[in-house]
């Protein structure tokens, strides 16, 4: 067994044991109470599932197995004189809970090299597409084309033991995560390159290679692609995307599958697309003042006409996150780093100072602060990647880490199927006058 799957089902393991004294001790605690507004309204707040590889706090932001992104930068095994953290090293800190060594990630890097081959009926598949057809819808596609490959759904039709259902979703996670790049690259180049593909270059590490296929051969790009591949890729369990993942693969759907559900939820304008939809904004601002470095008057202006029109300014809010997003501020920081110069990156800086005070007047977002996308496409854009229709698709190919890390996890641990209870608005018109009864009776 390879040393990350071995290490992978010894902690698994371990904390399997421990949940099931801890439920036996402690299973009836009550950690939660609902109320009405948490049902009606998108179920915030609410603590209902197990989420091994990350945990976000509203003020402090996302911490992946404890450690905040600047210790990331820390700690994580880079490229030899790089400063950004190398993808694969967080995607080992979310299996097993350890930072790995300069050595476990060549070696996981490797692994992913040779695991990277798609097979050919994917790439048919895309082909058969549109060009136009929007890149998250091809991406789904490819994914679920990808499916054909999955070793849980050939086990499972073989009759595996549910104590091995880790196992092929290991081997899954891997194979999807290493096939990734390649695809997301495919797609770019068929739809904004006339199908000019660049082949693999083995000799690079999982983001840099992605750098390589796009075509943007750049190394302050690729530093950049290893940065924005590590911050993306989790944010708890409850987000769209990651919940979505979640759900689907508790019904014992393969990753493939469930990974593709998951790219559907984030391929919403108010989760992963919302980077699209920051730059088609900053761009259609530009265009409308006619000027590619407007004031902040200007901006100010636009953005309470953007409100007036009853539409949302994206990159801006959270339904967790009560501060800047840390994520936001990594990329600020790779920004100040190399690119001070930009005038996009400007105009990103100055909705920052302008955004939040105007929504902030208006007295019910509860958030105000920029999020993950209110920075990247500026970033994306002043390196020569400006068709904002892919941006979705990068966020898509990070996310795997985390989802498919925790899917390991959830099929490690045994979670069950997921089913919450639904209620209707007549049951929730009977409980009220119940209750209001009751209350009147023990008032009398
Ligand atoms: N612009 C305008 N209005 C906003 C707003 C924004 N950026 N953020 C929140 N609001 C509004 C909501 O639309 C809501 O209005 P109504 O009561 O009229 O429906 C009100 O403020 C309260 O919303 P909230 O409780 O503060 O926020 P939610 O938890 O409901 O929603 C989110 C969170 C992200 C969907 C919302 O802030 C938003 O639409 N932001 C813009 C889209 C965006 O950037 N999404 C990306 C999030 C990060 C990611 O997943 O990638």
């Amino acid at each position: 067994m390879d040393p990350l799957k071995q290490k992978f089902i010894d902690k698994a393991s371990a904390l399997k044991a421990e949940i099931k004294s801890l439920l036996r001790e402690h299973g009836s605690k009550k950690v939660d109470e609902v109320v009405l507004s948490q049902v009606f309204g998108g179920a915030r707040g609410i603590k209902m599932m197990i989420w091994e590889t990350s945990n976000l706090d509203p003020v402090k932001g996302i911490r992946f197995r404890g450690y905040s992104i600047p210790e990331l930068k820390e700690l994580l095994p880079t490229r030899p004189g790089g400063k950004e953290p190398l993808p694969e090293g967080l995607f080992w800190l979310m299996l097993v809970g350890e930072i790995p060594t300069e050595e476990e990630v060549k070696w996981l890097s490797q692994q992913w090299t040779n695991r990277s081959n798609v097979p050919e009926h994917v790439f048919r598949v895309l082909d058969s597409l549109p060009v136009e057809t929007h890149p998250m819808t091809q991406f789904v596609m490819a994914i679920s084309a990808l499916q054909t490959e999955s070793c849980f759904a050939r086990r499972y039709d073989e009759g595996i033991h549910k104590s091995e259902y880790w196992d092929p979703t290991y081997e899954d996670a891997m194979n999807l995560i290493a096939r990734l790049p390649r695809i997301a690259a495919y797609i770019y180049r068929r739809t904004y390159f006339n199908g000019d593909h660049i082949p693999p270059d083995i000799s690079q590490d999982w983001a840099g290679n992605f750098g390589h296929m796009l075509g943007i051969e750049n190394d302050e790009f690729k530093s950049l692609m290893r940065l924005y591949m590590t911050i993306h890729a989790d944010h708890e369990g409850g987000n769209a995307s990651a919940h979505t993942v979640h759900l689907v693969g508790s019904t014992l759907s393969d990753p493939y599958l469930s990974f593709a559900a998951g790219m559907g939820a984030l391929a919403g304008p108010l989760h992963g697309l919302a980077n699209q939809e920051v730059i088609k904004f900053i761009f259609r601002m530009l265009d409308a003042l006619g000027t590619e470095t407007p004031s902040k008057e200007q901006i100010a202006d636009y953005v309470q006409t953007t409100l007036s029109r009853g539409q949302v300014i994206p990159g801006y809010g959270h339904a967790v996150l009560r501060q800047p997003d840390p994520r936001f501020m990594a990329q600020k920081a790779f920004a100040e780093d190399y690119l001070q110069d930009s005038d996009i990156v400007q105009v990103v800086w100055n909705l920052f100072e302008v955004v939040p005070p105007i929504l902030q007047s208006l007295g019910k977002v509860k958030n105000p602060w920029p999020n993950v996308d209110a920075h990247s496409g500026a970033l994306l854009v002043h390196y020569g990647l400006k068709q904002y229709s892919y941006y979705t698709v990068l966020f898509g190919v990070s996310r795997a880490l985390g989802v498919m890390a925790a899917l390991c996890w959830s099929r490690a641990l045994g979670l069950p199927l997921e089913r919450p209870k639904s209620v209707t608005t007549k049951w929730v018109k009977e409980f009220i006058a119940e209750q209001e009864q009751k209350e009147g009776v023990s008032a009398n």
